[in-house]
């Protein structure tokens, strides 16, 4: 029997079959991955092959190659990376202005690894009732038009209001969406909001630290009535590094990619050099100075700050 994992809890799987019964699963022996140290060998996302016991419990015995995955590395010294989700067709960044507000410097991080990985992104922006404000619609219009341009999908939103939800519900249907951002964007608000037969828990924000609390704990995927899966996962909580060179950060900055060739030294870093194209369409405004600016802090190798890591690399059953 065929299935996809939607939920694990450790030591048994949910899995939704081709039925859409969702059973309970384990695995028979031991899985291992190459390439990396998890300590969990299945994650949502991943499509398995699994036989009934006489329990009437399924036991997993074969792991689809995936075609990418999510993981969130330790912070101890273990080493061990914990699989958060596999096989993502897209993310959707959930960013607002309002409270708890996304810097630029998030935003552009968070693009810069999705794109070395190959994961599309569209930007939403939530919580836009909050903006009654002329200025701020403004400020909020200027901010998108950096990543517009550039050509990322951006959309206003507000979980409150349902008819901004339409977009969305278009966007993910019959996809494996990631809903990704900081704690307390809305997140779990914005799902349940596109699909009512989800009710995800919602946090209450707290004024104290103007920080949502992370009511998410771990990645579930969640089926939507209208066809596909959506991946909600905790907000900001341990920090995952991403290891990237030096000369390849600006490949995944796609304005300064473009300008790539026009260049004087074709391993030109944007920095000092003589005649590189990439200062000047800073100097002339064609790039935005919050974009460069992330890439400088990027490249003088502030961290990279982001949740989990993307990996593009298959895991295989040995
Ligand atoms: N005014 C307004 N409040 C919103 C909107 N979306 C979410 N909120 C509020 O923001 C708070 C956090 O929302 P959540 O949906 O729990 O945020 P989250 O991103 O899932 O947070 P974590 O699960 O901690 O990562 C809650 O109090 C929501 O009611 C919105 O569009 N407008
Ligand atoms: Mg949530
Ligand atoms: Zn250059």
């Amino acid at each position: 029997m065929k299935g996809i994992v939607i939920k694990s809890t450790g030591s048994w799987y949910s899995v939704l079959d081709e039925n859409k019964d969702v059973l309970e699963c384990r695995i028979k022996g031991k899985f291992r991955l190459s390439g990396i140290k998890s300590t969990n060998p299945i994650a949502v996302g991943d499509n398995v092959e699994f036989e009934m016991e006489a329990d009437g419990r399924g036991v997993i015995n074969t792991i689809a190659e995936r075609k990418n995955y999510i993981i969130r590395k330790s912070i101890n010294l273990s080493k061990q990376s914990h699989i958060l989700a596999a096989n993502i067709d897209q993310a959707l960044l959930i960013v607002t202005l309002a409270l708890p507000r996304t810097s630029a410097g998030f935003i552009d991080r968070f693009l810069l690894t999705a794109e070395a990985y190959h994961i599309p992104v569209k930007i939403i922006f939530n919580k836009i009732d909050l903006f009654q404000k002329v200025e701020l619609m403004e400020e909020l219009d200027e901010f998108i038009a950096i990543y517009q341009k550039i050509g990322y999908e951006c959309y206003k939103v507000s979980a409150i209001k349902n008819e901004t939800m339409d977009v969305l519900k278009k966007l993910t249907k019959d996809k494996t969406t990631l809903i990704a951002g900081h704690s307390g964007v809305g997140k779990s608000s914005i799902v349940n909001a596109m699909d009512a037969d989800l009710q995800l828990r919602v946090g209450q924000l707290s004024e104290a630290h103007l920080k949502g609390k992370h009511t998410t704990t771990f990645a579930e995927m969640h089926p939507l009535s209208y066809g596909g899966f959506i991946i909600d996962t905790p907000g900001i909580k341990e920090l995952g590094l991403v290891d990237m060179n030096k000369e390849e950060i600006s490949d995944y900055f796609v304005e300064m990619r473009a300008l790539k060739n026009k260049c004087k030294f074709n391993n030109c870093l944007h920095l000092n050099e003589p005649k590189c194209a990439v200062v000047e369409a800073v100097e002339k405004g064609e790039i935005a100075p919050s974009r460069y600016n992330s890439y400088l802090s990027i490249m003088n190798g502030e961290e990279l700050v982001l949740p989990w890591e993307l990996s593009s690399v298959t895991g295989k059953k040995n």
